[in-house]
């Protein structure tokens, strides 16, 4: 990936109902979306994909009302089981494929196989609970892959907190790009994923070797 996406206008990217691949497509990307429970994950790739797409919802039930604490997403009604996908075209030729992981523990042995081969992450963040965060951003250090942060703005989320906080409370190092996103709007969400590419391109220049 060579080229640079800033400032490029998330709405001049192509919008859903796009569902063959554009001539101009030049590099093919496998990018993870990840993050704790009920965070926003399917969502923000639903409000992204240019084709319909894939989801394994399954319904929340009393059996899992013990282990999945539905603090600050109370009207939650599925839950992701395995994978969600979708796809987006970006300018200059690149295209993401956007694999999308289930936020409980109990299905962290699907991770591995979710994250293979992927260049990059975009870890989704709920400020109303940063800590609930913290093993998913351990299993994507783990393994190596490079990630940008996506703060997921819900109503009632605390706003005292710094973009200097939050990073501190996360542990970023500086370079790890850090954007607010709300997941249910397209704009919102193409620029949370610009600043992931973006991140990905720099990383790769010769010069940041
Ligand atoms: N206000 C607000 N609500 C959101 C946002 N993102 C998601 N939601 C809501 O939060 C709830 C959870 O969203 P999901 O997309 O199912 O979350 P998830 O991370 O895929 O959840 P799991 O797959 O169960 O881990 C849904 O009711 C969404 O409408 C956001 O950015 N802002
Ligand atoms: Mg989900």
């Amino acid at each position: 990936m060579a080229s640079a996406t800033s400032s490029v206008p998330s709405a001049s990217v192509p919008g859903p109902d796009a569902p063959h691949l554009p001539d101009t497509a030049r590099d093919l990307v496998k990018i993870l979306i990840t993050g704790p429970f009920g965070v926003g994950k399917t969502t923000l790739i639903d409000s992204v994909s240019e084709i319909r797409p894939l989801h394994t919802e399954e319904r929340l039930t009393e059996a899992s009302a013990q282990v999945d604490d539905l603090e600050g997403v109370r009207e939650k009604t599925t839950t992701t089981v395995a994978i969600d996908f979708g796809r987006i075209s970006l300018p200059h030729g690149i295209v993401l494929y956007l694999f999308g992981t289930p936020g409980q523990e109990r299905f962290r042995p699907l991770w591995d196989d979710i994250a293979y081969g992927a260049l990059g992450a975009l870890v989704l963040v709920d400020s109303r609970r940063v800590d609930a965060s913290f093993d998913v951003l351990g299993l994507v250090e783990e393994s190596g892959l490079p990630y940008a942060v996506a703060f997921n703005v819900f109503p009632d989320a605390p706003r005292q907190h710094s973009e200097e906080q939050l990073r501190r409370a996360l542990d970023l190092e500086a370079g790890t790009p850090m954007v607010a996103c709300d997941a249910r709007e397209r704009n919102s969400s193409v620029d949370a994923l610009l600043a992931l590419v973006q991140h990905l391109i720099d990383r790769d220049r010769p010069e940041s070797r």
